[in-house]
């Protein structure tokens, strides 16, 4: 066993070879002084029972695919209102969904911890500089978002914000230099998800990126559910009982809905969904089925080819209620008080090809050669009491940014903003020049900050002239 010189670390090395992951230590020799606290820092950083527990079972702890045996069925919705009846209810959850928001009930819930490989951003997705005339950043718009609800409610909204290892800092000195976006410092929570080891599908060993560096990677945005429960403290100051929560990827958020919120607050739901129509089988989103009895989220990866292309009478997909990743959860399901007992989330595996360092050499990089875990938060909503899954408009609240060209891509995301609000101006009066194929002729951007709906911007529209001849910019 390596010699360390405190109790501590004596432990945490202790834990490395009880966990037959010694190999870690095969540098020590040459490692400097610095370097070693490094790693020993690393270690300490890992929940070891927990690891040891994924890489004995050697599987992951979530349905890969479906049960055997039975059938899907598609999860029961909340339809978009068609009839006067769901009109009616629409706009009763509509009220009840303000008043939380105005007891200053409601707290914002963004996970940000992701690596965002996809897009090719270095830094933090929520550095995205994606509006399309002011550059501003996703963090921008989501905090414009959140300022507008703040004025018009005239209450606290905090916001919790969830990083992770890689990110924490950088996010934290981004909102400081940014003077918090106008919003209170003191309402916005930072905190960094927990890290999993990355391990070689062989032998479940620990990779390693340099001699003293562990690869280690966020536990997946499951990891919120620990980050709520150690926010329960401020959750009880605010008197916060709805948490809205939603990924960093999407601009088109409908930050806090009152709908989406009355909803879920109707029902007494634990756990409430939005969900999206989709329509083209190859959709990367997860699908809100009945599985053996049970809702949950099917992964896009683990349903069936049959079941994705399966089609209704109608012609439309059977299983097309798409997760848009936004959801209502209540702080007394997810982050009940210390007699409850606490969640543990399940985990499932993803394989991907990474660069490690093997004998004193980078190798690595075009095959899958890695194995990490990572939890779901969507796989409390077969826990929930009372879930409620609503159906949302996709062009009004569904344009992710995943990859850097190609769909869900930094201009498909403004596309959809362009058209979004070209309607939201042309419905307050003001006729805006299209294209053949019908999409704005110059750039527009409405700031939250002026209008986050139609109603707001026609109500703003109605005492301002707008010259539609040109590029539009409402700040
Ligand atoms: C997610 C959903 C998919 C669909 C889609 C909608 C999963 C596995 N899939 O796909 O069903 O709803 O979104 O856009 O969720 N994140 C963390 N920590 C982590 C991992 C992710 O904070 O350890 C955050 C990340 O910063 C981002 C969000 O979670 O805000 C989504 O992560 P993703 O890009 O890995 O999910 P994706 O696009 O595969």
């Amino acid at each position: 066993m390596i010699r360390v010189d405190n109790p501590r670390d004596e432990a945490n090395v202790a834990q490395v070879y009880e966990a037959n992951q010694e190999q870690v230590f095969q540098y020590w020799n040459d490692l400097d002084a610095v370097e070693r606290r490094s790693l020993l820092d690393q270690i300490a950083s890992i929940d070891f029972p927990e690891f040891r527990r994924l890489v004995e079972s050697k599987r992951a702890d979530s349905p890969a695919g479906e049960t055997p045996g039975t059938r899907l069925a598609p999860a029961a919705m909340i339809p978009l209102p068609r009839t006067a009846e769901e009109r009616e209810a629409r706009d009763r959850a509509h009220a009840a969904g303000m008043e939380a928001l105005n007891a200053g009930e409601v707290g914002v819930f963004l996970v940000a911890g992701g690596q965002g490989t996809r897009l090719g951003f270095e830094g933090p997705k929520g550095c995205f500089p994606l509006l399309p005339i002011s550059g501003a950043t996703l963090f921008q718009h989501f905090a414009e978002k959140i300022r507008a609800l703040r004025d018009r409610t005239g209450r606290p909204l905090p916001w919790f914000i969830m990083t992770s290892q890689g990110n924490d800092a950088t996010t934290r000195e981004f909102f400081r230099a940014n003077g918090h976006f106008g919003l209170p410092a003191a309402e916005i929570h930072f905190q960094p998800q927990a890290m999993l080891p990355v391990v070689d599908p062989e032998h479940g060993r620990i990779l390693m990126t340099s001699p003293s560096s562990l690869m280690l990677s966020p536990n997946g945005h499951g990891g919120a559910v620990r980050v709520m429960q150690e926010q329960r403290a401020h959750f009880e100051r605010y008197g916060t009982r709805h948490l809205f929560y939603h990924q960093v990827d999407n601009p088109l958020v409908a930050m806090a809905d009152p709908v989406f919120l009355g909803h879920h607050i109707l029902n007494d739901s634990g756990f409430s969904s939005k969900a999206v129509a989709k329509t083209d089988p190859a959709e990367k989103v997860g699908l809100f089925c009945v599985d053996g009895g049970t809702t949950r989220v099917v992964e896009y990866s683990e349903i069936s080819d049959e079941d994705a292309n399966l089609r209704d009478p109608d012609g439309g997909l059977t299983h097309r209620a798409g997760n848009i990743a936004v959801h209502v959860i209540a702080t007394d399901f997810v982050a009940p008080d210390d007699s409850a007992e606490p969640f543990v989330m399940p985990y499932h595996i993803a394989r991907k090809a990474v660069r490690h360092l093997r004998d004193g050499e980078l190798v690595g990089g075009s095959e899958p050669n890695s194995v990490r875990y990572e939890s779901f938060i969507f796989d409390l909503l077969p826990r929930s009491r009372n879930p409620v899954v609503l159906e949302a408009d996709r062009a009004l609240e569904f344009a992710p940014v995943k990859n850097a060209e190609g769909s869900d891509s930094p201009s498909t995301s403004r596309a959809a903003m362009a058209a979004l609000w070209a309607e939201w101006l042309d419905r307050g009066g003001v006729t805006v020049p299209r294209d053949d194929e019908k999409r704005p002729l110059h750039p527009i951007e409405i700031s939250p900050l002026v209008a986050d709906d139609a109603e707001t911007l026609a109500a703003h529209l109605a005492e301002t002239d707008i010259d539609a001849s040109g590029m539009i910019h409402l700040r």
